[in-house]
């Protein structure tokens, strides 16, 4: 296969870096030389693009619902989604959920004030991955070379290297009750970036739900002369959620309360507030333990079975809110929330506290939601050992990521089997304590 043939179906993307190329067609055979097909060939669909990712579920039997994924593969920001559409049903259209979704930053600074790395403003290439990153069932997947090695003549890479791992993972049970018990399974994209001494692991989960992971892992080798100074890994997102395509979204902030107030009567009673997000307007929240606060994105134009927008809710899974302190770039630190509208060239996670400045509306329009996913790591004497003045070892990976979770996007599941369980019987039988 030539590598003319390899790098048919790239494309360029508008800041002139090159997208990357997933599974490769495979080559279309010839006919025999001197035979004459005696009718046309039964015409082609179009190819799909080498970087698009189609994936049904159950992965083993027939489909209730399916994930599209446009990936890419940059220096930076290591691997992102382009976009990415959900798939309800077999005779579903498909539903857009993201467009562009990466981890826009990395902060990594350090208790004793120095060093406060911003990892991905550093451009960092992606490791190359190998079968014994994808285990027995995942798949390699080939991207351009990321040192720019080796250009055809119109300049478009001719060599490819695997950068990217796809899985389909069991992710335990969906669900268990009296009427049964189902697991679930998710499609997981993953590829690390090679940030000097540490690694980064970028995840994204397409669940048969219709729910997505982010997740971000901190391994590697702890940093040198400060291999016992603890510090923080700062994943920073920028995430282009399009619920039913990029237009006609609004952002709610979603927050419990409880008590409604000390008086006797309304101490045990409590609620749920869905507000505009920052009354409406691009601004910040901060993530409040006792709120549960997450965000809700919906779609003003479509509505489900119940009246309800069909929409996607942020749910953040933090161990602590991380604050920092040092130069001017780090005022993004400063809250857990942002949400812009989605603009041309608004990438960098620091910029976000003067893009947001701008206060423009955040409903019924194209917007994008920044989050902050902190890991603090203390470290421990199993990331390694000194030998003399020699660090060896690595640190066991630590993870920090969100959920974004479907909400009215299905009339009825597809994964309970509500046409053969007549009743529910949990609801039957009066409960006794404990239920
Ligand atoms: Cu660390």
């Amino acid at each position: 296969m030539s590598y003319q043939r390899l790098v048919l179906g790239l494309a360029a993307c508008a800041s002139g870096l090159v997208l990357w190329a997933g599974a490769l067609a495979q080559p279309v055979p010839l006919p025999p030389e001197g035979t004459n097909p005696a009718r046309p060939a039964t015409p082609r669909a179009p190819a799909a693009p080498a970087n698009e990712v189609v994936q049904t579920f159950p992965s083993n039997d027939a489909m209730q619902t399916a994930w599209k994924v446009h990936w890419g593969a940059r220096r930076g920001n290591g691997l992102y989604i382009e976009d990415a559409w959900f798939k309800r049903g077999p005779n579903d259209d498909w539903m857009q959920v993201l467009g562009d979704a990466r981890l826009a930053e990395a902060f990594v600074p350090y208790h004793s004030g120095t060093p406060r790395f911003w990892d991905v403003s550093y451009n960092f290439p992606l490791c190359v991955v190998s079968r014994e990153d994808a285990g027995p069932y995942g798949k390699l997947l080939y991207a351009p070379d990321q040192h720019g090695r080796g250009k055809n003549k119109d300049n478009s890479p001719a060599v490819l290297k695997p950068y990217v791992v796809q899985e389909i993972r069991d992710r335990g049970i969906a669900w268990k009750s009296a009427a049964g018990v189902r697991r679930g399974q998710t499609l997981v994209l993953w590829g690390t970036l090679e940030a000097a001494n540490y690694r980064y692991i970028i995840e994204f989960g397409f669940q048969d739900d219709g729910a997505v992971t982010f997740r971000v892992g901190s391994t590697g080798h702890n940093y040198g002369s400060r291999e016992w100074d603890g510090h923080m890994h700062n994943g920073l997102w920028r995430i282009d959620v399009n619920v039913d395509g990029p237009d006609h979204n609004s952002v709610l902030l979603m927050e419990h309360k409880e008590p409604l107030s000390l008086d006797s009567k309304e101490q045990t009673k409590a609620r749920t507030e869905h507000t505009p997000f920052n009354g409406g307007k691009e601004g910040w929240a901060d993530w409040d333990p006792n709120k549960f606060t997450m965000i809700r994105v919906i779609n003003e134009r479509r509505k489900g079975i119940r009246g309800e927008p069909v929409g996607y809710d942020l749910m953040p899974l933090r161990m602590g809110n991380s604050r920092h302190f040092g130069a001017k770039d780090e005022e993004c630190t400063q809250h857990d929330f942002w949400v812009t509208r989605n603009r041309m060239g608004e990438m960098d996670y620091r910029q976000v506290p003067k893009y947001v400045t701008r206060g423009e509306s955040i409903m019924d329009t194209d917007v994008v939601l920044w989050y902050s996913t902190p890991a603090h790591h203390e470290p421990r004497s199993e990331d390694g050992e000194m030998k003399g003045s020699q660090f060896t070892g690595c640190t066991p990976v630590m993870w920090a990521g969100f959920d974004l979770k479907p909400r009215n996007v299905f009339d009825r599941t597809p994964f309970f089997p509500y046409d053969t369980v007549k009743s529910a019987p949990g609801n039957i039988k009066k409960r006794g304590p404990g239920g």
